[in-house]
């Protein structure tokens, strides 16, 4: 076997090795045999080196006028829809998830990169009249600066590029650090960015551990707005971190997801969507559904034909495209599943299927565990509670939809939730009820678009949404600006009174 790739980081425009001469192997999560590449084990020195960077760059990319700057990034778009087979190939191999997510994966990348390309001949502000006479009111926004990036291991190219574009688009200049797991995508996405012609230090990538490189990401004072994907626990952290110098901060962090399924649903798509819900890309989403809230008068038939469905779904590697369920991510991520598991059974919720690791052949070279369900979970216990970010469901049973709805609230966090029923009154209610930043009526709790704000409520966010026109907000700030063309001082409130 040749030895393996060897990835720098991103710098000012330069693949660079880190300043610790240190390096990390990060292999396959389906097949621990194979290293898909060798990466710099970075530390602060590389980290302040790209902030640096990204600050000198700031002063020529926030002149550069904003449709030129949609240029760049209309090709870019263009190079990641012509590379995207080969991305996704390289993203099933270092996160594991099967080809078909991957694919969508980087089509949400595309999707971003060229909604926000195309912002850049909007990025509207307001006209507004004045109050006093000969005198001109409007708002426009200003990028902030340098913003710093802590992306996770489960949406390895979208995420990164749900902050990138919109940040880029407004004028401001970013350093990422990508997860641990899965730097391959981000180092890809900075490739294309090269080759596309973005400005060097526009955009930099610091691979490596987020113990070593998180302090140096957010507290170097030249860094104005820090977002950060991943657990409530550091978010809380980072948020504190950031509130010193009143840097923006967008976080988007944990989930506890609900599927709601009415009396009068249509099974096989509530069934459809459990499945897909719950055991797409493993578990491993924020938007992954782990709990079932189904009537008493369907739950039986609805449970039967789920668990059915989920002892026949084909676990294996991604890069098998008869595969619909890849591994987790590694050794830590499955302990916490198989832990969660043994925390449910003995909680007393009904195993219905799965529960086990799988071993033999090919599945002792990675990190595979059955999709699991349990049934008769109650709200006192852990698995209802905790964000588990594995393939694991919970499924408690409601009398009404007001039960429902109060059961779907019994959580701390508040990203996504959907019903299941046919009558539009029912979908209404809980969507006006449920207390979350997402929610679908007849779809599952997965499958955000990138035009639509996305983030949630309560522990899952800070107030703040990524995607769409909403992450304007976030990677700018509104200047009000009046021109008095009066030739004389008019007073505000005082003169007009
Ligand atoms: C995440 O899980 O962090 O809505 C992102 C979805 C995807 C994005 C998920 N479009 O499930």
């Amino acid at each position: 076997m040749s030895d393996p790739k060897v990835f720098k980081n991103f710098i000012n425009g330069q693949w660079v090795e880190s300043k610790s001469g240190e390096t990390y192997e990060n292999r396959n999560p389906a097949n621990k045999d194979e290293v898909v590449g060798v990466f710099q084990k970075s530390n602060a020195d590389d980290v302040k080196d790209a902030i640096e960077a990204a600050k000198s760059a700031y002063e020529k990319w926030r002149l550069v006028p904003a449709p030129k700057r949609g240029e760049i990034l209309y090709r870019i778009a263009s190079r990641l829809t012509r590379q995207k087979e080969e991305l996704s190939r390289d993203m099933t191999r270092e996160m594991g998830k099967i080809l078909d997510e991957t694919r969508g994966d980087t089509q949400e990348a595309i999707d971003m990169t060229y909604y926000m390309a195309g912002e850049g001949r909007r990025l509207f502000g307001q006209t507004t009249p004045s109050e006093l006479p000969n005198k001109f009111n409007m708002t426009v926004r200003q990028p902030l600066g340098v913003c710093s990036f802590i992306t996770p291991w489960n949406f390895p190219m979208a995420i990164p590029s749900w902050k990138t574009m919109p940040a880029l688009i407004c004028g401001n200049t970013v350093v990422i650090k990508p997860a641990t797991e899965t730097p391959l995508s981000v180092v890809n996405l900075a490739r294309v960015c090269e080759e596309e012609g973005l400005p060097p230090g526009v955009f930099n990538v610091v691979t490596g551990a987020g113990s070593a490189l998180g302090d140096p990401m957010i507290n170097n004072p030249a860094v104005r707005v820090v977002s950060f994907t991943g657990s409530t626990e550091i978010g809380r952290k980072i948020s504190e971190a950031c509130a010193t110098d009143f840097k923006h901060c967008c976080l988007e962090m944990g989930g506890k997801n609900v599927q709601i399924v009415m009396d009068d649903a249509r099974l096989d798509l509530a069934v459809d969507g459990a499945l897909w819900g719950a055991f797409g890309t493993t578990g491993q989403r924020c938007t992954a559904t782990s709990r079932i809230v189904c009537h008493k008068d369907v739950i039986k038939e609805f449970t039967e034909r789920l668990v059915e469905r989920a002892k026949s779904l084909k676990v294996g590697n991604g890069l098998d495209e008869s595969v619909q369920m890849g591994p987790c991510i590694n050794e830590g991520q499955l302990q916490t599943v198989l832990s969660y598991i043994e925390i449910g059974k003995k909680e007393g919720a009904k195993l219905m299927t799965g529960g086990e690791r799988l071993t033999g052949g090919d599945y002792d070279k990675g990190y595979f565990v059955q999709p699991t369900i349990f049934g008769e979970v109650n709200q006192s216990m852990r698995i209802w509670r905790e964000e588990i970010f594995g393939p694991v469901l919970g499924i408690a049973v409601c009398n009404s939809l007001d039960e429902a709805i109060e059961m779907a609230n019994d959580t701390s966090y508040g990203l996504s939730a959907s019903i299941y029923t046919q009558d539009i009154n029912n979908a209404y209610r809980a969507m006006r009820d449920v207390y979350t930043g997402i929610f679908y009526v007849n779809a599952p709790t997965i499958g955000a678009e990138t035009h639509l704000p996305f983030g949630g409520t309560k522990e899952t966010g800070n107030g703040h949404r990524e995607a769409a026109m909403a992450a304007l907000d976030v990677f700018s700030e509104w200047k009000s600006v009046y021109v008095d063309f009066s030739g004389s001082l008019q007073r505000a409130q005082i003169d007009n009174a």
